[in-house]
């Protein structure tokens, strides 16, 4: 099992989608692991985005990034850091293709609606970064055995 980092970002919750996009993740069987509303600074935007710093569109992705608090996640499953990354689709919301949520969601690549972790050692870093370990909760729902058969939880 792993756990993966998703941030709904301001432009999903200026458009009133959180719950939509909740519903996907819960309906795709992600066990929500945490969930919280916070208001992001410069300070914790620049080590989340250290890969950007140098871009020009970096400005504009912070102002962006703290116009609303944004609402984090910390979704747990079997490959969830590729299954949600797959989820959420490419960058560029124009070019991303329907049926992810960037795809039938988003006409930007700024305002792309939501970030997802990118790779395993991502998501610890970043789960560190926005959760506090008693913000993380490992219960197991009772609809448990019908997301995953025995193999699933050995692969
Ligand atoms: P990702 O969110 O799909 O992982 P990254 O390359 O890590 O994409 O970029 C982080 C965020 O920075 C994007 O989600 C988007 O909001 C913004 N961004 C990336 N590239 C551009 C660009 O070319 N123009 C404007 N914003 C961009
Ligand atoms: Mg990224």
């Amino acid at each position: 099992m792993e756990t993966t980092l998703v941030l709904i970002k301001p432009s999903g919750v200026q458009r009133a989608i959180c719950g939509a996009v909740i519903s996907r993740f819960e309906q795709k069987g992600l066990i929500i692991e945490g969930m919280k509303m916070m208001q992001l600074d410069e300070k914790i935007l620049r080590e989340h985005y250290a890969h950007l710093v140098d871009r020009p569109f970096f400005p504009s992705l912070i102002e962006s990034m703290t116009v609303t608090p944004v609402i984090a996640l910390a979704l747990r499953g079997v490959n969830a850091v590729n299954v949600v990354r797959e989820m959420t689709g490419s960058t560029n919301a124009r070019k991303a293709a329907p049926g992810t949520i960037r795809g039938d969601f988003g006409m930007s690549g700024q305002e792309n609606i939501l970030h997802a972790s990118d790779s395993i050692e991502s998501a610890e870093k970043e789960l560190a970064r926005f959760f506090k370990p008693e913000e993380l909760f490992n219960y197991t729902p009772i609809t448990f055995p019908a997301i995953y058969a025995s193999d699933d939880l050995n692969a």
